[in-house]
């Protein structure tokens, strides 16, 4: 009897963690990898695709023992592959999709009415939620949900070959066709919602070192303003099986919106996120004057950062001034503020609760 309450308890013990309301953070237990060299998030790029080559058809005619003349047996050429974009969940970025993708050519006919062979499509792997814009900019293809296809450059047909053109007058026609060639075009793929939580704050307010904290990336930290010039992406795990994507953008100054600084470039990286997070250095003498300059850097931009989910995170407050900061900044504004220290770890978990909070809520809007 003992022992079956024991079993039970033990049960209900290793079932807690999902029956609790808000999913924890789970901290990952490898440590980092010193030796892959660290990459940015790529979500715009140029690319040109060409399809393949149809082959070409073949003139050929057929001499037998006894039959010389036993007629045109030149076959037809394969018709080349297309190229195909396929949206897929396996993979996040355009890193893996390169600048000028090739489809492979048809074969070409030969004698005894052999047929090429049709090339196979090129298939290629983008992220959900890639926008394929035209060379004028016009957005021709949404790849929205997991398995759509857009077919960015068909290939050529493969040509006849002389068996083909045999007619009532002429029963020996040296012609054939030379295979198509495929489509060459050139288009902008971009994806559209990049993470699901954007870090927003000046230069060297300690973004870098935040998403160093709460994910597996590896951005650069250093003590100078614009070390990150590029976005990097960080995955957060919990323990519902939920993974929260975390960008680390670049420094935001007054004017960006002018384009000075990093500009307008990283303003869209930002318009790609589902939820913000204003991250503020609280050493800074009167860190709430820049909370509003990064609101009024956003609106500026575009009137719709105003409608999406935000909150203030006070950094550094390891540091001696922060403490006095942090009660005027929390008079300043009506955000809900989380204060941690993002170099000593202290206050991350409630910091990723909440960004859980914030995800469970809003997670429909992306994708
Ligand atoms: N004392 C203290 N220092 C911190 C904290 N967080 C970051 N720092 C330091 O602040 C400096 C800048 O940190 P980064 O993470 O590179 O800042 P950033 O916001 O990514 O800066 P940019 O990439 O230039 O925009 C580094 O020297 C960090 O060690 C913190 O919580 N406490
Ligand atoms: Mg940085």
């Amino acid at each position: 009897m003992f022992t079956k309450a024991n079993t039970v308890l033990k049960l209900l013990k290793n079932t807690r963690s999902f029956s609790q309301k808000v999913a924890q953070p789970l901290r990952s237990k490898k440590p980092k990898s010193s030796a892959t060299p660290v990459q940015d998030f790529l979500d715009l790029k140029q690319v040109r695709v060409v399809g393949g080559k149809g082959g070409d058809g073949c003139i050929s005619f057929l001499s037998l023992w006894a039959n010389e003349f036993a007629g045109p047996d030149g076959g037809d050429g394969g018709n080349g592959g297309h190229v195909i974009l396929k949206a897929t969940q396996d993979i996040k970025d355009l890193h893996a999709v390169s600048t000028v993708i090739r489809a492979e050519n048809g074969e070409n006919g030969r004698n005894k009415d052999c047929h090429g062979k049709n090339a196979e499509h090129m298939v290629i792997n983008v992220p959900i939620g890639t926008i394929i814009k035209d060379s004028d900019g016009k957005v021709i293809g949404d790849l929205s949900r997991q398995g759509l296809m857009f077919v960015a450059a068909r290939g050529g047909a493969g040509g006849k070959g002389n068996k083909f053109f045999i007619s009532d007058t002429q029963q020996s026609p040296e012609i054939s066709e030379y295979g198509a060639n495929g489509e060459e075009l050139e288009y902008t793929i971009e994806i559209k919602s990049m993470a699901h939580i954007g870090l927003i704050g000046f230069p060297n307010a300690g973004k870098s070192t935040l998403l160093r904290a709460v994910s597996r990336a590896r951005p650069k930290v250093a003590p100078y303003p614009f070390t990150t010039l590029k976005p990097h992406l960080g995955i957060v795990q919990y323990d519902d099986y939920e993974q929260v994507a975390v960008a680390d953008l670049p420094g935001l100054i007054p004017d960006s919106h002018k384009n000075k600084g990093l500009g307008i470039q990283f303003l869209k990286h930002a318009e790609r996120c589902m939820a913000l997070i204003y991250l503020l250095d609280m050493s800074q003498t009167e860190p709430w004057r820049h909370l509003e300059t990064l609101q009024f850097e956003l609106s500026q931009f575009s009137e719709d950062f105003r409608q999406k989910p935000q909150i203030v995170v006070a950094n550094k407050m390891d540091l001696p001034e922060a403490k006095e900061n942090l009660e005027l900044l929390k008079q300043n504004t009506t955000l809900p503020v989380i204060p941690i220290s993002a170099k000593l770890g202290d206050n991350i978990s409630q910091l990723l609760t909440e960004i859980k909070i914030i995800y469970d809520k809003n997670e429909k809007n992306v994708e």
